[in-house]
């Protein structure tokens, strides 16, 4: 599904704004029809936002079930004639989509984008009422999975087995827009070069048969190459490469012909680069790359995941400041617009699914009964449909951004049983399948050493999340670096021709905390900290990036022993630097893509 955008053949109006906004406290709101008549409430909820942290009331922040978002719509008149559309950027768990109480779309995966053709139910000119019923329950079938729980009180609690908090709403924007009849349905574009010479393939799908014409225009407006025919290379002369830290974006203009005469029009940006897991090397444009940078969360008070341009900007500029040229979608997929600025700004993207907590033995840190991770209370076949659904989506929705360089399927799942490698490979397969540009990883936790993982030879390139200095060896930095080096020697010996990144090393670290002795909690203790663990690294060429946890502080979840959050960020929540940020700055800044030893 192609992102909505406003070109000669296409109009698009965004419907982010105040919406009328009810809590189904009693699970009344199907039965009572709530979507077909206006909502009997006096709230109003901001889209786009997360609905948990906006109202005082703590009833609507622990909610667990349906919410109702209403706000009445009117039809550009423009739109006739054409095919007409709702599109929900986000619907954090499930989404259903009412045109006048009529039901139109149903999705699940709080992360993704879907839309429906409500073109039956609405007239160009008139006004319709629209209704987004969200749900935010996670059970052990969805993609994070999770569990709601019943105290004895009768209250529901949602539990999770991940840290950050279960954010709820309409986090991203909603929009109506209008297509022609004869459309460009999808694009999927391929890039490569050699010596000077760039090539650029692509594959147009229409949605009826139609001539299709492509033309590549550079940055300066000039069209620097075209063909027609729904697939095909398209050569570009003295092609001007997409860099980390140096973006350069043509676009690829498609346009749908009926007749000789344009039916349709959509434009992909489009960079020219290649990605290759060489040895144990990370390529890109056949050049070393080494990752500097952080996991990240879509996280900020009072709108909690809700997208916002001022904190985006913000946040790449922050990036661009300590030498960041790097980041994982930590642990879920990104609003398209993050994943543009990265395109447009250079910074180099790990993008991951939601696939986070498929991990039992967490159950005791974060409450709960301890299951087997995989069986049929827990990850079982629909789990795993619903893992593929996720990479299926993920990858159809970001395959073209060049900032993307590698697929990550899950975040410190289970990985050192059989059951795991039988979960998750048809994850790896499809992923390649679907992509077969870029390297697939998942994310490896400490419980799961070299010699126990099963899913690592599955993956291109490791990942690692390693708190030694933190969760192991707390306050003794002398013990946490042996350990660490040991560790990284098994992995790398072991897996001699694989490049590893570190994607998560971090230690909660108070803001304006203070230690001569290097208490830990103080920032002094999250700089020596962060300074062991990067003169590990360096240590093993197999080494190819530290991704520091986390960029920011974030909020997390009810019922696991944090301070109002977690506090590992080299920045805090309101993203001012602490120690640790000028520590990486110093060392990051001077890097220019590559290891210390500038290999
Ligand atoms: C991890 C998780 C991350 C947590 C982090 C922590 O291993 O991947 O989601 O926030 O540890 O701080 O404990």
């Amino acid at each position: 599904m192609l992102r909505p955008q406003s070109t000669a053949t296409r109009e698009l109006l965004n419907l982010d704004g105040l919406w009328n906004f009810k809590v189904d406290f009693n699970g009344e709101g199907f039965n009572q029809n709530w979507a077909a008549k206006p909502l009997d409430t006096k709230l109003q909820a901001p889209v786009p936002a997360s609905y948990n942290d906006i109202f005082t009331d703590t009833a609507i922040r622990n909610h667990v079930g349906w919410v109702f978002y209403q706000r009445s719509v009117r039809v550009p008149r423009g739109f006739a004639g054409e095919r007409i559309n709702v599109r929900i950027d986000s619907a954090t768990h499930e989404g259903i989509v009412f045109v006048n109480g009529k039901e139109v779309a149903r999705h699940v995966g709080g992360y993704m984008p879907f839309s429906a053709d409500i073109t039956d139910h609405v007239k160009a000119g008139e006004a319709f009422n629209l209704t987004i019923a969200v749900n935010n329950v996670l059970t052990n079938e969805t993609i994070p999975p999770g569990r709601v729980v019943t105290g004895d009180n009768g209250v529901k609690t949602q539990t999770y087995l991940h840290d950050f908090y279960n954010y709820a709403g309409l986090a991203r924007s909603i929009w109506l827009y209008s297509v022609p009849a004869v459309n460009v349905q999808d694009v999927t574009v391929t890039t490569g070069f050699d010596g000077s010479t760039g090539k650029v393939g692509y594959q147009v799908v229409t949605s009826t048969s139609a001539d299709v014409r492509v033309t590549l225009i550079d940055e300066d407006g000039k069209d620097v190459a075209s063909a027609t025919g729904a697939s095909g290379e398209l050569a570009v002369a003295n092609v001007k490469l997409w860099q980390p830290g140096a973006a350069y974006l043509y676009q690829l203009k498609v346009e749908a012909l009926v007749g000789g005469q344009v039916a349709d029009e959509y434009s992909v940006n489009v960079g020219v680069r290649t990605v290759e897991v060489r040895g144990n090397q990370f390529l890109i444009n056949n050049e070393p790359f080494y990752f500097t940078g952080f996991g990240m969360h879509e996280d900020h008070v009072v709108k909690g995941k809700g997208h916002d341009n001022s904190f985006l900007v913000n946040d790449f500029e922050l990036l661009k400041w300590v030498g960041a040229n790097s980041f994982r979608t930590s642990h879920y997929p990104y609003a398209e617009e993050v994943m543009d600025y990265a395109d447009r700004h250079g910074i180099v993207i790990i993008d991951e699914t939601a696939a986070v907590g498929l991990n039992q033995n967490f159950a005791g840190m974060f409450g709960g009964p301890k299951l087997p991770t995989f069986g049929p209370e827990t990850g079982n076949e629909k789990t795993q449909a619903n893992l593929l659904q996720a990479v299926r989506e993920l990858i159809q929705r970001d395959k073209n951004h060049p900032s993307v360089v590698l697929w990550s399927i899950t975040n410190e799942s289970e990985t050192g049983i059989p059951e795991a490698v039988d979960f998750f490979k048809p994850a790896f397969d499809l992923a390649r399948e679907l992509d077969p540009t870029r390297p697939v990883t998942y994310i490896n936790v400490m419980t799961e050493p070299f010699a126990k993982c099963l899913v690592a030879p599955l993956a291109d390139v490791i990942c690692l999340n390693r708190y030694w200095g933190w969760y192991e060896d707390h306050s003794d930095l002398d013990n946490a670096s042996k350990h660490f080096e040991a560790e990284l020697k098994g992995w790398t010996e072991k897996y001699p021709s694989v490049p590893f990144i570190v994607t998560e090393y971090g230690a909660d670290t108070i803001a304006g905390a203070h230690s001569i002795h290097n208490l830990p909690w103080s920032e002094e203790y999250q700089s020596s900290y962060l300074e062991m663990s990067n003169s590990v690294f360096d240590k093993f060429p197999g080494v190819v990036g530290e991704h520091v946890w986390n960029f920011a502080d974030f909020q997390t979840k009810p019922g696991i022993f944090r301070v109002l959050g977690n506090k590992k960020g080299a920045f805090t929540r309101d993203r001012q630097p602490k120690a640790a940020a000028h520590t990486l700055r110093a060392r990051w800044s001077t890097l220019n893509n590559r290891k210390p030893s500038g290999k």
